[in-house]
């Protein structure tokens, strides 16, 4: 495969960027080779500087629930455009986005946006603490909600990934009101929660964990959490960044039928645009300034743009049979990666919900952070440059999750499962 040009504009990049990314889990570090830079997509195909075709299972980490470049969203974004970008004033887009997510996500009644995930979560906890007035935030070991200080205590995504602990720059401080507790453990919630919560304001977990690679909680656990939440007077809040309007349109919570008090969204509501969101109860979310006290502003947040693309995108979603016929070609694909992996003497699990999943190559049943990490990861670097080489483009992690989209037909699936089999039978013979 050549790859020349990208070759040349990482090495450019690397002397203006720091990593040559701007974001890290892209520079690939962790599945030994150097990144492709992409020039185009549409559907499931994205292509590489070089003219090189890959179908894609990242899908931008998650936007792409409808495939690249989609029409109305294209669309939407063109003719939004025309009439200006920005203003910095309230547009009629953000009212009709706000009403569409709030009727489609069942425990909001009020929504802020913002212009990522990291700042809606961010945001988020700040009110908790605010509202609550208390200052410790309760997340999940591998959980990951963004780079804000708070969250970078044995958080999940990249920080797994380049094997980062925490990171420097982050002061004692802040991270001291973090507590960071296994995931799906219902003895250490409870435990955690009635001995911490004169001090605990909120909890924030991914209702289905996508930063440690896929695990889909038990439903025990996420149900304990909500109760012990409600009765300590406890915040509890759902990253649905990855989740929402993914597993459903009303994401994790209208999937498993639990309604935490705040929801973070993010991804898939911008139709590939930057935008984030913060909501829930109206007797929580009147705090934020202006009608509130809890200080939280942006230049570009509601973004006509980006709100253009969100509601095409949602518009999308909304139709009848979407998320069926998502569910049916996901539930196909990973019935052949099961039968792959169960054909072989590799090591594989598979973690699926919906379109999201993860394969990770390992033994052991992966639900929590500690089994996670007993993953493979230099076999799964082999695997992932076998696919890449094969055009197929994987995560460049174990650790994070496959996406599939609408645009996926039946032959980009099967390209992929080939390509997985040959590639297990080699990893079967090394
Ligand atoms: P952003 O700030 O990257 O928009 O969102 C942060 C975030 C918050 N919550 C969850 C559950 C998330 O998954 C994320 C970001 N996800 C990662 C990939 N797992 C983004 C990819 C990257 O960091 O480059």
């Amino acid at each position: 495969m050549k790859t020349d040009l990208s070759a040349a504009l990482f090495a450019q990049a690397k002397a203006v960027i720091p990593g040559g990314v701007d974001s890290p889990v892209r520079a690939c570090k962790a599945v030994g080779c150097d990144p492709l830079f992409l020039k185009k997509a549409k559907g499931a195909v994205v292509v590489d500087v070089d003219g090189n075709e890959f179908v894609d299972f990242v899908c931008s980490w998650g936007p792409m629930i409808l495939g690249h470049a989609h029409p109305a969203v294209v669309e939407a974004i063109r003719e939004t455009a025309l009439d200006g970008t920005s203003f910095g004033a309230p547009t009629p887009l953000e009212v009709e986005l706000a009403r569409l997510v709030c009727d489609s996500v069942p425990s909001l009644e009020k929504v802020r946006f913002v212009n990522s995930g990291t700042e809606a979560t961010m945001s988020a906890i700040r009110l908790a603490r605010g509202y609550t007035g208390r200052n410790v935030v309760v997340k999940f070991d591998g959980c990951y909600h963004g780079h804000a200080d708070s969250f970078l205590v044995k958080a999940g995504s990249g920080v797994i990934t380049l094997g980062i602990p925490g990171s420097p720059g982050v002061p004692e401080d802040i991270v001291k009101n973090t507590l960071s507790i296994p995931y799906n453990d219902e003895e250490v919630l409870e435990t955690t929660l009635r001995d911490e919560a004169l001090d605990i304001a909120c909890v924030i977990v991914e209702p289905v964990a996508g930063n440690m690679g896929v695990i889909v909680p038990e439903l025990s656990f996420l149900r304990k959490l909500r109760d012990l939440t409600r009765e300590l007077s406890i915040v509890l809040i759902f990253d649905e960044v990855i989740t929402g309007f993914r597993l459903a349109l009303g994401g994790a919570q209208e999937r498993f039928g639990i309604l935490p008090d705040l929801t973070c969204l993010g991804k898939i509501i911008g139709g590939g645009l930057p935008v984030g969101a913060y909501g829930g109860k109206k007797e929580i979310m009147d705090m934020v300034a202006p009608d509130g006290p809890v200080y939280q502003a942006g230049t570009l947040s509601g973004n006509p743009l980006a709100m253009a693309a969100g509601l095409a995108m949602l518009n999308e979603l909304r139709k009848p049979g979407f998320y069926e016929a998502l569910e049916e070609k996901s539930r196909w694909f990973a019935a052949g990666l099961e039968q792959i992996a169960g054909n072989s003497s590799v090591p594989a699990v598979l973690n699926r919900i919906g379109s999201l999943m993860t394969c990770f190559f390992t033994e052991a049943p992966v639900t929590d952070y500690r089994s996670a990490m007993l993953a493979d990861t230099d076999r799964y670097g082999r695997h992932y440059r076998r696919m890449l080489a094969g055009g197929i483009y994987l995560a460049p992690s174990q650790f994070e999750a496959a996406f599939i989209s609408a645009a996926h037909d039946r032959s980009h699936l099967e390209k992929a499962l080939d390509l997985t089999e040959s590639s297990f039978k080699k990893m079967a013979k090394s």
